[in-house]
């Protein structure tokens, strides 16, 4: 099972003055270029599964030019079969519930698993199953979702990933906590960056 995480790609965001020849703020294309890259890489090494741990998109309404890139970069990965999970953060989780997540628009690409509805969700792939927490704006639902797979007795049984997006180090530390209930000790834990935690299940 080969699994490639990334995180934090912020498709859209813009900073400082510069504009390229096309008239795109320069920083924007900095990151289109770079994540093309990733997903260039990723069809050189075919994994099983993609996660994606947060911040996809850098707003909840991103701009059209933001939207379309991650649309094209995100069918590459459908014409080559590679499934990709899609973990909503705080960038792209609207503030309120008069905004519809921009994440429910890539349900229509059949090899992305986008969760945003502020609840845990697990998806399975190739017997491993992967857990996750988007990003809850209320602490006291956030708590609920994290102690969700600890009770389900799907995860406790069979290989799961988990990655979540935790706020800051005490929620972190409680989702790990969380989590850490089901591990097995062949289990491999990694943490990918200040903000996105994961914890892979063997069987
Ligand atoms: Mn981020």
């Amino acid at each position: 099972m080969t699994i490639i995480h990334c995180s934090d790609t912020h498709l859209g965001f813009q900073a400082f003055d510069h504009v390229t020849a096309e008239g795109i703020n320069a920083r924007e294309q900095d990151i289109y270029d770079a994540f093309e890259r990733v997903v260039a890489r990723i069809l050189e090494i075919k994994p099983n599964v993609v996660i994606h741990s947060g911040d996809f998109f850098h707003r909840p309404s991103p701009s059209n030019r933001a939207l379309t890139f991650g649309l094209e970069q995100l069918k590459r990965l459908c014409d080559a079969k590679i499934p990709i999970v899609v973990i909503a953060g705080n960038h792209e989780t609207p503030k309120t519930i008069y905004n519809s997540p921009i994440l429910r628009a890539l349900r229509n690409l059949d090899c992305v698993y986008p969760i945003f509805g502020e609840s845990w969700e697990k998806f399975e792939f190739d017997g491993t199953v992967v857990h996750g927490v988007p990003h809850i704006n209320d602490n006291r639902i956030l708590y609920q979702e994290l102690e969700r797979p600890s009770r389900s007795r799907a995860s406790s049984t069979s290989s799961c990933c988990t990655p979540l997006w935790a706020k800051n180090s005490s929620w972190k530390s409680t989702a790990s906590k969380c989590f850490r209930r089901n591990l097995k000790p062949n289990s491999l834990i990694f943490n990918t960056s200040r903000s996105a935690i994961g914890t892979i299940f063997k069987k």
